[in-house]
C-alpha cells in the first residue's frame, strides 16, 4: 500500500516537472511577442510590414506568435485578425511614425 502511494506521488512529481519545464519553454501563444515583430528579429521594420500583408492577403501562412505579433489594428483595440490594416500599422511603426 505505501509502495503504491510512492508510485502515485512520484507520478504526480514527474507531471508536476514537466508543466513546470513546459512554462519555462512556452509555447509559441504564451511566449513573449514584440508587436510588429513578424521576423523575430527583436526590431519592427519594413520587411515585418511586408509579412504581415503577405499573411493578409494570403500569400503566407502564419504562426502563431507572427499572428500576434501581426495583430495591432485598431491601434489600441486589435480586433484578432491578420489584415492590411495591420500591415499599415506595422509599417508606420517602422517608420516611427504611430
Ligand atoms: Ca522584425
Amino acid at each position: 500500500m505505501k509502495k503504491a502511494i510512492l508510485i502515485v506521488l512520484a507520478i504526480a512529481l514527474v507531471a508536476l516537472a514537466a508543466v513546470y519545464v513546459r512554462g519555462l519553454i512556452a509555447p509559441a501563444g504564451r511566449a513573449h511577442v514584440v508587436k510588429g515583430d513578424l521576423d523575430g528579429d527583436g526590431k519592427v521594420t519594413q520587411k515585418d510590414a511586408q509579412i504581415c500583408l503577405s499573411i493578409a492577403i494570403g500569400k503566407a501562412n502564419a504562426t502563431p506568435r507572427q499572428r500576434a505579433a501581426a495583430d495591432v489594428a485598431p491601434v489600441g483595440h486589435p480586433d484578432g485578425r491578420v489584415t492590411a490594416a495591420d500591415a499599415a500599422v506595422i509599417r508606420r511603426m517602422a517608420a516611427g511614425v504611430r
